[in-house]
């Protein structure tokens, strides 16, 4: 089990909150060992004092940011600083805890404050920090020197996993000359990709709160979970507010429950008028020396939206009314920043996908901000919510210490997101070798593991194998299916979709009777190339082909078929071969976010189901 808590930090009278994002003085170490930074010991003083530096922004992906092709496909350790002065009253003040936070960071990181170490993490994509607070009190008036080593280097036990492959041949390449193979198809971006933060609470804090909610008629049931660090002798304070602010229910004690009369429920977006539903719920907690006398307070809350998620052998229930997800996959993905958290690219995100009429989104392939989840919360769009499992072809990825990793991350990740109302599903992985023989038990455990740690939410992978070669088939709760006919096979002939595809779905549902989502389907298309009749890589054809897919899940869709999301969303960059020209071009927007022709086929398509299913 993880050590404590992951609660997105929050300003409240007891908390507050400082953004580091900006510039940072960065340099990548591009010395033979690719280990001159820690042989040298750049984290005991600047980093300007020990070699040439650039500016860097944060939160961005370093590769694109320059016009150096060898910092675009660096691999190695790369160095981040940043001097911060600490408010004056965070230092004397000994009740506060200062928090030093990596909203995520691609892939292994080691964190220096003042040039001694504070943590480190492997993965991207998910959240990590570490206290300061003590440090920080030993220079009082000096400024505090951040640093972050990150290391993009892929391993067959990372996740996603890579190798490095050394080129020996010194005819034909230099010394020492190498590639990272990949076996997933997006850009290996690197770099701090969202926000650093410091943040207080104090000494004595809410360190985690679990929700999980029910109904019965017109009755809410909140069950809460909260626990408290840095102290004993506290009482807590639960209190449950709709929407307005008005009191709801509330309750004291670390755990218990929160009865909600005439509950207003959390819908999908497009399946009730007023979707994305929430109540707030405020966690306080009062410190005591002894009885009557009050030493510390802190408040956190949490927004609440009451909903329940079942499965039957073909339908995907939400609040007991059957959910066809009608939406896409995305990419943390755009030009310039890479998979830099920006505003302006998801608020436009978001808004694309209600004008699509998106009600659902797949985070392929790897966990994505939680201000995203945060936004899907509020205007309720549904999410499938992925783990970083991409790319495991080899076979020695299967193997224990890859399988450990992956565990942990599970952890990490429903640690983090288990609070989400709009989070309905775990994905522990996109299209494994799962025919391969040690699948079986590599997917059991995952998946028995996650059903641990949340027994309210169904767990799936998302398979590209067919039914009967599938080893983790028997485990998923869902069976998401990704298939290109027509693309990837028997290129160009549109005509043997209806077969092929129908045939997928019941051989499917014939072995396992459980509903089935079609989780990746489409067609590359350069925006801009027509031709008629279609032809591959046309807007033309992209369309015919989602038509072609789209009268298979019509006939399908009142016996066991329970949802369409496109391959994909936007076009996103991959790293370069023969089958991407400049990047992956099945979105529907362009990379840019304008739309192909597919955009308003899809469109008119989703507002019809969502008045036919919602
Ligand atoms: C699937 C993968 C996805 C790829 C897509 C494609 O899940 O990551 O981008 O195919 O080839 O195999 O376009």
């Amino acid at each position: 089990p993880l050590d404590g808590g992951m609660l997105f930090p929050q300003e409240s009278s007891f908390r507050e909150v400082k953004e580091l994002n900006g510039l940072w003085d960065f340099r990548a170490d591009g010395s033979p060992n690719r280990n001159e930074g820690f042989e040298k010991a750049w984290y005991k003083r600047r980093l300007t004092e020990t070699g040439p530096v650039i500016e860097m922004p944060v939160p961005a992906s370093y590769n694109d940011i320059t016009q150096d092709p060898t910092l675009r496909d660096f691999i190695g350790w790369v160095w981040y600083e940043r001097e911060v002065f600490v408010p004056a009253r965070w230092i004397s003040d000994e009740g506060t805890r200062v928090v030093l936070r990596v909203g995520s960071a691609h892939y292994y990181s080691i964190v220096w404050v003042n040039g001694e170490k504070v943590t480190e993490h492997e993965g991207g994509h998910l959240p990590f920090e570490a206290e300061i607070s003590s440090l920080i009190r030993k220079e009082p008036t000096k400024p505090c020197r951040i640093t972050i080593a990150v290391n993009n280097t892929l391993t067959l036990e990372t996740l996603p996993p890579g190798t490095i492959q050394y080129m020996n041949d010194s005819s034909r390449y230099p010394d020492g000359f190498f590639v990272q193979n990949i076996d997933f198809d997006f850009f290996n971006y690197a770099g701090i990709h969202r926000s650093v933060l410091l943040y207080t609470t104090p000494k004595v804090h809410v360190d985690d709160i679990s929700v999980e909610t029910n109904f019965m008629d017109n009755t809410g049931l909140v069950r809460y979970k909260v626990s408290v660090q840095g102290g004993f002798n506290n009482t807590l304070n639960i209190t449950l507010m709709d929407k307005d602010g008005h009191f709801v229910a509330s309750s004291t004690g670390s755990s218990g429950g929160l009865k909600v009369v005439d509950v207003k429920l959390w819908w999908p977006y497009l399946m009730h008028e007023n979707p994305g539903y929430l109540y707030s719920m405020k966690v306080r907690q009062h410190a005591h020396r002894h009885v009557g006398v009050f030493l510390q307070c802190d408040v956190y809350t949490l927004p609440v939206g009451i909903r329940t998620i079942n499965v039957t052998n073909t339908q995907f229930l939400i609040n007991n009314k059957p959910f066809y997800f009608h939406g896409v996959n995305k990419h943390e993905d755009s030009d310039i920043r890479g998979r830099g958290f920006d505003w302006p690219l998801i608020v436009k995100d978001f808004n694309l996908m209600k004008w699509l009429g998106v009600n659902s989104f797949r985070t392929s392939h790897y966990p994505y901000a939680e201000e995203i989840l945060q936004m899907c919360d509020r205007h309720g769009i549904v999410v499938i919510d992925e783990c970083p499992g991409v790319g495991i072809k080899d076979i020695r990825s299967f193997r224990n210490a890859s399988l450990s990793h992956h565990l942990v991350v599970m952890d990490e990740l429903v640690r983090r997101d288990k609070n989400h109302p709009s989070v309905v599903m775990w994905s522990v992985a996109n299209e494994p070798a799962s025919e391969m023989p040690p699948a079986e038990f590599y997917f059991k455990t995952l998946i028995e593991h996650t059903k641990a740690l949340d027994q309210t939410r169904p767990v799936t992978y998302v398979t590209i194998a067919a039914a009967d070669m599938d080893k983790g088939g028997p485990y998923v709760d869902v069976v998401c299916a990704n298939s290109y006919f027509a693309w990837y096979f028997d290129q160009g002939r549109l005509d043997i979709i209806p077969l092929q595809l129908s045939t997928h779905f019941e051989n499917w549902y014939r072995k396992y009777q459980r509903p089935i989502i079609q989780s990746e389907y489409g067609a590359d298309a350069v925006p801009g190339l027509h031709m008629d009749p279609p032809m591959m890589f046309t807007e033309e054809y992209q369309n015919a082909l989602l038509q072609s897919y789209h009268d298979v899940f019509d006939q399908k869709r009142n016996q066991y078929f329970v949802g369409e999301l496109i391959w994909n969303f936007a076009d996103f960059m991959t790293s370069q071969g023969i089958y991407r020209v400049v990047g992956n071009k099945k979105g529907i927007f362009t990379r840019q976010r304008q739309p192909k022709a597919a955009a308003f086929l899809l469109r008119k398509r989703y507002w019809r189901l969502a008045n036919e299913t919602g």
